[in-house]
């Protein structure tokens, strides 16, 4: 595939003022006619006019109303170039296209109940004609015509302004955009499909429709989304001064979608796992994740829609400050703290493997071969983290102030990275020149701190030096000549420092007249930095990169009575979750050294000290503040696929292996507490999965998956017993979820009873996938091989590929990574089928592969033959050749 550079950007040669479609579904076929007012753009170079177009048949093509000849346009390799276009002008098309083929679900496609749309980011060119780059923004008018009575619901952004009907039992309907928007804001929909409305009054008085659209039946697993809905509005308005600027926001769910949502002006179009709940369908993280995906997509609308990017380059612009507000808002409207918690172990899950893997990129890369392939945990997350450097650095007011700022300049306007950091630093008066070094540069860095203390002076010493990490993204813009400015970054470490008895000392910096609280935030500039403390009485234990500051991997050389002590006394949630998780990496790390020399069974690599913080830390799960959640938290030992980034030579096998005897010692010796807790915190209340009552089942499930470890007939009958009374799905799939690792015979008979249950809710369907594909038991290769033939299975479905496959090769490290190389071949296979169908899903599993570069040579022979074996299919996509020949370089 062909590599498309940043430094390349030419503003656009025309514009479009105005935008009139009319799309006309019919059975195996739709047209779409488009009339596009265009004019030459005063800013932009004296091009040729050239429109995108994929997969479309050009019926007709008039310029001013004059039929075009051969002789006056090309269409070739997906571009419509029209010779000698005048200044202004009108440009009319129609195409025909085939949306029941479309099996991308890019476009306009079929899904079980209608016709729906996808079009960021470059979907719209499988529509019509179109200069389909986010800097073209035009007013957009639509018009549907469908069959009345299969696709009764007709919608598309802004207002409807007319509808009617038509001979052969069809109907139209117009809708019309009020605001200017790219083409990858566009969306419609032709659909059956049942409504439920509401409405929220906006600060101003200006009344919105909200609705959510559904497959008929489920209107009783929507209450959550249209409240969560209405929530984010209220939010973005007490804490951004933002109001919906529309009269109608709707929500439609579709069964078949790539992602999660999507923030089309005024109609979103959703996966339906971010819609559809109910207590007996849907887990406490279903519904939570409900609550953060409706307000991501809301806050997209000024945050994305009313400002947008220059191109696709700038995505983190959207991305990263959308996913920073929706995790204020989780803060906010959840626990801080676990909200938080869960955020750092996605970023070190996803990010930093990323980031260390052949695909990492900066936030703002350079260059790309496929921008599919850039809705990136880098773009995504850690963008999100490079906004909340720059909120922590300035503080809420400033940032605020340059939220508005940024508005004031940039509304109704496609903007850069630059745009956003410009208006911080102008509202702030903070110098952000380095700090915009976090846009350019790959690669986690990792900080190093060491520590001194001298009780003569009463000073303690912090001396902190930034490592960079070297990627095959800077090896790549060298090959391209582009030269890699790299220097030290700039970020906040906000810390404490703790003495013998858990208490926060007082601080103040050499330099300072006097002490000022007792956590501070340090600005780190320089590649190495000293920090002084004065009048420390005795050595400290310090509590470093506060809330998880910056993302760094911090390197202190932390005694395990240090770690005990922060997770005992931390006042910082985070920091009492990471010396837990500290503390358990180190230790795994070392019961993997052990199964390695055959000697992990004996665990006498588990100190007991320990095992008495987990025991402290259960009891405190009903004393100190946070509560079950926190604990909940705590007790997840780090991933299997956290532990592989910690070790030059990635052993899955004695990973697995220690990682599973810390938690049988675990529920051996805690068995007492843990069954106590167990029976503490049933719940008789109705179920709500509002943060108390969802912290509690959180906690007892962790317990009970612990006991579940126990190889004991009694604590078998126990997960059974938890999963036949369970009274909702966060139960029910917790208990199966631990049943799915047990070679017992109760095993088969509870997935299929859950099954035959579930079998006609396919969001329930893709949990039962689920637990199975992340089974521990061997045979689960095959079992996933032979799910993929079952009923229940559709490759055409990214759902069930996700739940099912994503989730084995992402989810399963164990076999993904078996030896005999079974896993990787698995993987292909999907892989090979699946590209042709839906290239964008397919490469996000070819994405699995990215580490295979950190196994023996064994393991690297068979990915290796693999991905070469993917490489060499004809006609491969660029989505999944780009993943690959990264992987491969
Ligand atoms: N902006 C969309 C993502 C589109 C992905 C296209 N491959 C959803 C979101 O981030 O809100
Ligand atoms: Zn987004």
């Amino acid at each position: 595939p062909s590599t498309i550079y940043l430094k390349d950007y030419t503003p656009p040669a025309y514009l479009v003022d105005s935008v009139a479609l009319d799309i006309a579904i019919h059975v195996g076929f739709a047209f779409v006619s488009s009339r596009l007012t265009m004019r030459r753009n005063p800013a932009g170079a004296d091009a040729a006019l050239v429109l995108n177009g994929e997969d479309l048949q050009l019926e007709s093509l008039k310029l001013d109303g004059r039929t075009l000849g051969a002789n006056d346009f090309l269409y070739a390799d997906d571009l419509l170039t029209i010779h000698q276009a005048p200044e202004a002008f009108l440009l009319e098309t129609v195409v025909r296209i085939e949306p029941d083929q479309n099996t991308q679900l890019s476009g306009l496609y079929r899904s079980k109940d209608g016709y729906f749309t996808q079009c960021e980011a470059q979907g719209f060119r499988r529509i019509t004609f179109y200069p389909d780059r986010p800097d073209v923004l035009a007013k957009f008018e639509c018009t549907l015509h469908a069959d009345k009575t299969a696709f009764p619901i007709l919608l598309a952004n802004g207002n409807p302004v007319a509808s009617g009907s038509e001979d052969d039992n069809r109907h139209w309907a117009t809708w019309e955009d009020p605001f200017a928007k790219p083409a990858y804001l566009f969306a419609c929909v032709a659909a059956k499909l049942d409504v439920i409305e509401d409405h929220y009054v906006t600060s101003s008085g200006r009344r919105v429709r909200c609705a959510v659209y559904v497959e008929p039946g489920k209107l009783d697993q929507c209450d959550h989304a249209i409240a969560a809905l209405k929530k984010s509005m209220k939010w973005d308005e007490d804490v951004f001064g933002l109001e919906m600027d529309l009269d109608h926001y709707m929500i439609v769910a579709v069964g078949d979608f790539n992602m999660g949502a999507m923030e089309n002006k005024g109609l979103n179009i959703f996966n339906t796992k971010y819609v559809l709940a109910r207590p007996d369908t849907a887990t406490d993280t279903d519904y939570q994740n409900i609550d953060r995906v409706v307000a991501h997509e809301y806050f997209h609308n000024w945050t994305g829609n009313r400002v947008t990017c220059r191109d696709w380059f700038q995505l983190s612009l959207k991305e990263g400050l959308t996913v920073f507000r929706d995790q204020q808002f989780g803060m906010d409207v959840h626990s801080a703290g676990v909200t938080r918690i869960q955020e750092v172990r996605t970023l070190r899950a996803a990010q930093f493997p990323e980031d260390a893997g052949p695909m990492a990129h900066p936030i703002r890369p350079e260059s790309y071969a496929e921008i599919n392939n850039f809705y990136t945990a880098t773009v995504y997350e850690k963008g999100a983290e490079v906004i909340r450097m720059i909120h922590t650095l300035i503080g809420k007011d400033a940032f605020r102030k340059g939220m508005d700022l940024y508005f004031a300049r940039h509304d109704g306007q496609a903007v850069t990275c630059e745009d956003f950091v410009a208006a911080m630093q102008d509202a702030s008066g903070l110098d952000l020149t380095q700090f915009k070094r976090w846009y350019s540069q790959a690669g986690t860095p990792r900080l190093v701190v060491r520590s001194r203390f001298d009780a003569a002076t009463r000073r303690y010493t912090l001396e902190v030096e930034q490592v960079f990490a070297h990627t095959p993204y800077e090896d790549r813009m060298a090959a391209d000549g582009l030269p890699q400015a790299r220097g030290p970054y700039h970020l906040p470490i906000v810390l404490g420092l703790l003495d013998a008895d858990g208490r926060e000392l007082p601080l103040q910096l050499v330099g300072e007249s006097n002490a000022t609280g007792s956590q501070r935030t340090l600005q780190l500039r320089e590649a190495q930095q000293t920090f002084i403390f004065e009048n420390i009485d005795a050595e400290p234990v310090p509590s470093l990169l506060r809330g998880f500051s910056a993302p760094v991997v911090l390197d202190y050389p932390y005694s395990t009575a240090d770690l005990v002590h922060l997770m005992a006394y931390d006042r910082d949630a985070v920091n009492r979750w990471e010396a837990g998780q500290r503390l358990a990496t180190d230790i795994l790390l070392a019961g993997v050294t052990a199964f390695q020399q055959g000697t992990g069974e004996t665990t006498g690599w588990i100190p007991q000290d320990y095992i008495l913080a987990m025991a402290r830390l259960l009891g405190a799960a009903f004393v100190e503040g946070g509560g079950p959640a926190l604990v909940a938290e705590a007790l997840v030992l780090p991933s299997e696929n956290v532990l592989a980034e910690q070790m030059g030579v990635v052993d899955p096998d004695a990973i697995h292996a220690a990682r599973l005897a810390l938690r049988r010692t675990l529920a051996r010796e805690l068995r007492e507490p843990l069954l106590a807790a167990y029976f503490e915190l049933k719940d008789e209340a109705p179920y709500s999965p509002e943060g108390a009552q969802a912290g509690k089942r959180a906690l007892r499930n962790a317990c009970l998956g612990y006991l579940a470890e126990l190889n004991e007939l009694s604590a078998q009958a126990l997960v059974i017993g938890h999963f036949e009374t369970a009274g909702n799905m966060t139960d029910s799939i917790a208990a199966l979820a631990a049943v799915a690792n047990l070679d017992i015979p109760a095993r088969h008979a509870l997935l299929d009873s859950f099954y035959s249950k579930w079998r006609d809710e396919a969001l329930v369907v893709d949990k039962w996938l689920q637990v199975q594909a992340t089974s521990r038991l061997p045979g689960t290769t095959q079992d996933v091989r032979a799910l993929m033939a079952h009923e229940s299975f559709d490759i055409r479905n990214p759902n069930k590929v996700y739940s099912l496959l994503r989730a084995f090769c992402a989810a399963n490290p164990q076999h993904f990574h078996a030896a005999d190389g079974s896993g990787y071949k698995l993987a292909a296979d999907v892989i090979l089928q699946l590209d042709p169908l839906n290239p964008q899903v397919a490469s996000r599993i070819a994405r699995t592969f990215d580490r295979w570069k950190k196994f023996d040579p064994v393991r690297q022979r068979q990915a290796r033959a693999q991905l070469e074996r993917i490489r060499a299919q004809e006609n491969l996509s660029s989505d999944v050749a780009e993943v690959v020949g990264k992987a491969l370089d």
